[in-house]
């Protein structure tokens, strides 16, 4: 088609610049092409449009964010009653949640946190103003759920507490709910009044699909609950130094949503008064762009799979070394992390005689496990079992 195209000549205005950049000379001088230039001869960008650029990303990233956490056709989303923040990562969520309960919660503001939780709930919600109760959620004997021990401690709290809920991948237990169990305590919750006020800080890690794992919290929504939702991208975009999350909370309509986030901004204000900018855009860029989103879930789905795969490994050397016990929970927990059931004497016995590191309680992170070392762990612990 276009063989007899002839070629153009050059732009006389950019033939300018070309000559200009082929000139080696310190003193040259282009006065050739009208662009601004500032006076150290550099292009210049507007402040004001370096701050749309900000504020342009910033939304990016809430949106973005909250459509992950909440779902594409959240109702509340749609309707634009969801007061959404960008905090410092899940622990800054935290804080901005509990703070803005200190300060407004109508009800009962005592924060009911399961047992055992992460071990930073606990601080964050004194340093916020709240006092902790706890709820049954492990079983020693089981080395599972206390679902009925659960019910009865939310039952028995006073109307309108406020409920922390893991929303996957507990830490440390990496017990959750099944999905009919997270109907009834809906229910419960409800008739209770009570508010729940989700932790997500491993939304991926539990199944590797980000939409199954946020069912509880999709689920909550979907029931009417006004819940509560701080969400951290640390582990899920191995962003652990970003220090990128949100806080978010459904309100009733886009007029209290307005109130709502005025005050969250006067929590923020003497805490970090404004967020970083940088992990914002990473997060907005990877959830924004079809290309790398894809990517992303496949990389989530692969780092929950290595660590599912994982569990299988260590059960089975477990049971080929013959070690005493039922060891159906290392199988069966999810997420992060696996409740092992090692007593403190048996952890103390790792470190010493093995050189192998966990937290007292016997937690371990799946995720320091691979081929190169299972079968060494699996030894040791198995060892320190049978004494
Ligand atoms: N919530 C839970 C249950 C966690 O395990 C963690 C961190 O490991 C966090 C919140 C907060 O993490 P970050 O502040 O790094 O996002
Ligand atoms: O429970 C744990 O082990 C993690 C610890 O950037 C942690 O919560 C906290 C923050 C972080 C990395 C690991």
């Amino acid at each position: 088609f276009w063989s007899k195209v002839p070629q153009g000549p050059a732009d006389p205005i950019l033939g300018v610049t070309d000559a200009f950049k082929r000139d080696p000379s310190k003193s040259k001088i282009n006065v050739g092409v009208g662009a601004y230039r500032d006076e150290n001869g550099k292009p210049y960008v507007l402040d004001s449009v370096r701050k749309a650029e900000d504020i342009i990303h910033t939304q990016q990233f809430l949106s973005l964010a909250s459509k992950l956490a909440y779902g594409a056709d959240s109702k509340p989303l749609k309707e634009n009653r969801v007061a959404v923040v960008q905090s410092i990562s899940g622990t800054g969520a935290l804080r901005i949640g509990m703070e803005f309960c200190s300060q407004f919660y109508p009800g009962n503001k005592t924060l009911y946190l399961p047992n055992p939780t992460w071990g930073a709930h606990p601080a964050i919600a004194d340093k916020a103003g709240l006092e902790v109760k706890r709820y049954r959620y492990f079983k020693k004997e089981t080395l599972g759920l206390d679902f009925d021990g659960m019910k009865e401690d939310l039952t028995t709290a006073p109307e309108g507490s406020i409920i922390l809920l893991h929303a996957c991948a507990q830490n440390p237990t990496g017990i959750d709910l099944t999905q009919a169990q997270w109907r009834e305590l809906s229910d419960l919750v409800k008739s209770k009044r009570h508010l729940a006020f989700f932790d997500m800080a491993y939304q991926g890690f539990a199944s590797g699909d980000v939409d199954r794992d946020a069912f509880a919290l999709r689920y909550f929504v979907e029931q009417g609950h006004e819940i509560m939702l701080c969400q951290s991208f640390a582990k899920n975009l191995g962003l652990y130094g970003e220090r990128a999350g949100t806080f978010s909370m459904v309100t009733a309509s886009p007029e209290e949503k307005e109130r709502v986030l005025s005050q969250l901004k006067r929590v923020i204000r003497p805490l970090y008064s404004s967020p970083p900018l940088h992990p914002a855009q990473l997060v907005a860029t990877i959830l924004g762009s079809p290309a790398l989103y894809t990517e992303w879930l496949g990389e989530v789905k692969k780092m929950a799979d290595r660590i599912i795969a994982m569990r299988a490994r260590l059960y089975d050397i477990l049971l080929e070394l013959q070690t005493p016990g039922n060891w159906d929970h290392i199988k069966s927990q999810i997420g992060m992390f696996s409740f092992t059931g090692l007593t403190p004497e048996q952890v103390a016995a790792l470190a010493e005689y093995a050189h192998i590191y966990m937290t007292t309680d016997g937690r371990i992170s799946m995720a320091g496990l691979n081929e190169h070392n299972i079968r060494y762990f699996a030894e040791s612990m198995s060892k320190a079992i049978k004494g």
